[in-house]
């Protein structure tokens, strides 16, 4: 493991991260007076650093003293026969994470987590992304049905200066996508950095059920692990077997935030835009919470969980009802997978006093009929495995990623098996573009009742086979599969497909 290049090389005009001496003053002499504790927790890194080894006295680290923020909503520049055209800059830029620091960060519009696009179903929409970073990026719409010029093929790149306009056909069911850099072999470190963003796909069924649209009840919450240096930068070490693994929770760009809910019903859209870790997440009261959608859209029926796996890239929205909950309650999620008070604590939610007066409806019963796929007409077998033969790499079917090689060219229209058969002691969040599919079988069990929808992507625990059925529609050409434990994606765990006519 060796510690990686801050993201801002020799020449950039990064200003001083410290704006607030007395802020900086302090958490310097927290790091300080930790660096001298001895004994507990310090287990995991020997660099001087962040929430693993937090003061008991307020700290930046301190969870729950903030609130969450909630990244803008883009507006279009124009519209131009019923085409909502969007633009941003991929670009450097400095966010406030802990107080009195600036940290340097990669993002669109300079910020992180990227502006929101909130798009409509048979409205298409074209992004011009503008690349003002000093090397090769692109953008794939995650979970999006799109053309494969653009997708963000990992080969089709915007140079430094030049800008692309990305069109999205948005000829889809509602479904929570996200975008995010793709240019190959540097995704964990741009996605790490910043490059993510939120595009809410709405359409009329999800409206007609009632869930919420309305920005202020309808809350993106993009879940990623960090760890931080002394001067409030990111830090970022590689492993590629494990994957990056951080020792405090951001949630939408903030420590562990709260955020102030009305007693009235709530749409949390869960995004984990981790690198590599995977969270379980249960309310700190043991209360159930309403799954109505994963990564392809509504489930078929709403899903009560007691708690909810997600890993790297999946999506899922929960509905959560607080007329329940007494006012001034506090309700904690966390991830009862953390290793740490810094990993444990995603979110707590301060119950406001008053309300509970709106009028609502929670969804019961048949929300969506699941298109029926066509019998399967091939059925491959795909091992993942660790190759360290020449450095660490990880494998698709003893393959690594090939630009020049097309691995499979399945016809359009039809569908597969796919068997995704993990010997290794890692999971592995296998990601198919341009595409969904369905799970159909798992050897650890059964499937989840919420699994049971579409999906894009699937978390392939340690020793596990999971067969899913893709689904090649609704385009042809060339797409990539991967898996999205970033550090594996990228070296160089990725294969490439050609939908034929
Ligand atoms: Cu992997």
């Amino acid at each position: 493991m060796t510690p990686q290049q801050p993201p801002f090389g020799a020449g950039s005009n990064r200003r001083d991260f410290m704006r607030n001496g007395f802020s900086s003053l302090a958490l310097v002499c927290t790091f300080a007076a930790q660096s001298s504790l001895k004994g507990a927790e310090i287990t995991r890194s020997t660099a001087p650093t962040s929430a693993g080894r937090r003061f008991k006295a307020a700290t930046p680290f301190t969870p729950f003293s903030r609130d969450l923020p909630i990244p803008p909503t883009l507006s279009p520049v124009s519209t131009r026969q019923g085409v909502d055209v969007y633009a941003m800059d991929i670009q450097e830029g400095l966010t406030e994470i802990l107080p009195g620091f600036e940290t340097p960060i990669y993002g669109y519009e300079g910020i992180y987590p990227g502006p929101t696009i909130r798009a409509r179903k048979g409205r298409p929409t074209i992004v011009r992304q503008t690349n003002k970073l000093s090397f090769d990026s692109n953008v794939h719409l995650h979970g999006g049905y799109v053309p494969s010029a653009h997708d963000g093929h990992p080969m089709d790149v915007i140079l430094p200066g030049k800008s692309f306009d990305y069109t999205y056909p948005n000829d889809q069911d509602a479904a929570y996508l996200w975008y995010h850099d793709h240019a190959h072999g540097r995704t964990a470190h741009t996605l790490y950095y910043g490059l993510v963003g939120s595009y809410l796909l709405s359409d009329d069924r999800e409206e007609e059920l009632g869930l919420p649209t309305d920005p202020e009840f309808d809350i993106p919450l993009t879940i990623a692990d960090h760890a931080f240096n002394k001067d409030g930068s990111f830090r970022y070490s590689e492993n590629v077997d494990l994957g990056f693994r951080g020792d405090t929770i951001l949630v939408n760009g903030a420590v562990s935030p709260r955020m102030a809910v009305k007693r009235r019903l709530y749409r949390l859209r869960l995004l984990n835009a981790s690198n590599a870790r995977s969270y379980t997440l249960k309310l700190g009261n043991g209360r159930t919470l309403l799954q109505v959608a994963s990564d392809g859209g509504l489930l078929e029926q709403p899903v009560l969980r007691s708690t909810v796996l997600i890993h790297p890239a999946e999506r899922i929205e929960l509905l959560v009802d607080f007329r329940g909950f007494r006012p001034g309650s506090e309700i904690v999620l966390q991830n009862i997978d953390g290793e740490s008070a810094g990993t444990r604590n995603v979110l707590r939610f301060d119950v406001e006093r008053g309300g509970g007066a709106e009028e609502f409806k929670v969804p019961r019963g048949r929300m969506r009929t699941i298109e029926k796929l066509p019998a399967p007409n091939a059925s491959r077998r795909w091992d993942l495995s660790l190759a360290t033969a020449s450095g660490v790499q990880w494998r698709i079917a003893d393959r690594g990623y090939d630009p020049e090689r097309i691995d499979v060219r399945p016809r359009l229209g039809t569908s597969e098996l796919w068997q995704w058969h993990n010997p290794s002691n890692r999971i592995h969040p296998m990601h198919l573009h341009g595409m969904l599919f369905r799970i159909v079988e798992r050897s650890s069990g059964v499937i989840h009742p919420a699994d049971r929808s579409w999906k894009d992507t699937v978390g392939v625990l340690a020793g596990e086979t999971v067969t899913v059925q893709p689904w090649f529609v609704p385009y042809t050409g060339r797409y990539v599969f991967h898996c999205h434990a970033l550090e594996h994606g990228d070296k160089a765990m990725m294969l490439q497909l050609e939908v034929e006519r």
